[in-house]
């Protein structure tokens, strides 16, 4: 039996495993060998089906683009393979590998997004719609999970701003809050966590304004795939990842902090801010460095910066605010 850490190997290459299973305690319960089994053979036939062309999955189209000034440089991208095969979506499943397996039933047309709350007046967009909106650019940000990985994803979107200014919010509107697709008869695997559904984030309004946050629709410049929130999420790169809600249907607009689902969970660990911040450590674990997905092992471990990298453009959001407090 193994006691300690293995000799030669570093307390930090171990953590990964342990933050993982930590998660998993949100677990209803274990999944019985054999289940688990049969998923996965159900999952290589998903597989399978997404890639078919009959089954008329628009994902892999090509997204027409224009160049971004507030693309991220100087850093190597993540691999497609490893940005929508390494995935946190929980309505498919906790592992993961799941999601790439499983989104593969999310109907992503017909697709509406709900405007409702503190505006001129409710309004529903169809995909298509927001699609044509605005100008789509190709947008480097770096990804930071609470997990303590981190990848470098080229997202295809424009900024949430410019959404925002169509859907009319009303001058007492401080907060948006996002809802994600929820069905649990095509996301079954929903079931194996506690979470409380619809999966729910929400942003300040300034935070929602400001033009990095991404109203997303693409990655590679090309459709989404199911598994990275198909037809279309929030990215919101200075903030660990679970800010970013995928699949989502409505965008409400809030005179008051709108409830989110990791802070429902665990609100000791997961704050209402969650800006990603080298100096507040998760209870649990470090949050100093990160591990870069799909290199080397030898060179995945990086400091993790202030706000990811991004506090030249949202550093004087928080300007007032003890970020200790309000982690
Ligand atoms: N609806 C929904 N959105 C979600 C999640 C989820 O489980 N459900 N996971 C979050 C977490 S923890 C992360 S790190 C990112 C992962 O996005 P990616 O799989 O495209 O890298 O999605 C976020 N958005
Ligand atoms: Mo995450």
């Amino acid at each position: 039996m193994l006691i300690g850490k293995p000799p030669g190997i570093p307390a930090s290459a171990i953590t990964p495993r342990e933050q993982y299973m930590n998660r998993r305690r949100f677990l209803r319960t274990a999944i019985s060998g054999a289940a688990a089994t049969g998923a996965v053979a159900f999952g290589a036939e998903r597989i399978a089906e997404v890639l078919s062309p009959s089954a008329g999955v628009l994902a892999g189209t090509k997204l027409q683009t224009v160049k971004s000034p507030l693309t991220t440089t100087g850093e190597q991208l993540t691999s497609y393979k490893d940005v929508t095969t390494y995935n946190n979506f929980y309505e498919f499943g906790v592992q993961k590998y799941q999601p790439a397996m499983n989104a593969g039933g999310l109907p992503t047309r017909p697709w509406t997004v709900r405007v409702e709350g503190l505006v001129k007046k409710p309004k529903t967009f169809d995909i298509d719609t927001l699609l044509k909106m605005h100008a789509l650019e190709d947008r480097v940000y770096r990804h930071r999970c609470v997990e303590a990985w981190s990848m470098v994803v080229p997202w295809v979107g424009y900024s949430l701003s410019e959404f925002i200014r169509q859907c009319e919010p009303l001058s007492n509107a401080r907060y948006v809050q996002f809802l994600s697709y929820y069905d649990k008869h095509v996301e079954k695997w929903s079931s194996e966590s506690t979470i409380f559904w619809p999966y729910s984030e929400g942003l300040r309004m300034d935070e929602a304004m400001n033009p990095l946050t991404l109203l997303t629709f693409g990655l590679y410049g090309e459709v989404l795939p199911n598994q990275n929130g198909a037809p279309v999420r929030i990215v919101v790169p200075w903030k660990y990842g679970f800010k970013s809600a995928k699949s989502i249907v409505a965008v409400r607009f809030l005179d008051k902090q709108p409830h989110t689902t990791w802070n429902d969970m665990a609100p000791n660990e997961y704050g209402f801010y969650s800006n990603v911040n080298p100096n507040v450590d998760h209870p649990r674990w470090s949050q100093k460095t990160e591990r870069r997905i799909g290199l080397p092992f030898y060179a995945q471990l990086r400091t993790t910066l202030m706000f990811n990298g991004y506090g030249d453009q949202v550093a004087s959001l928080y300007n007032s605010m003890d970020l200790k407090k309000y982690y």
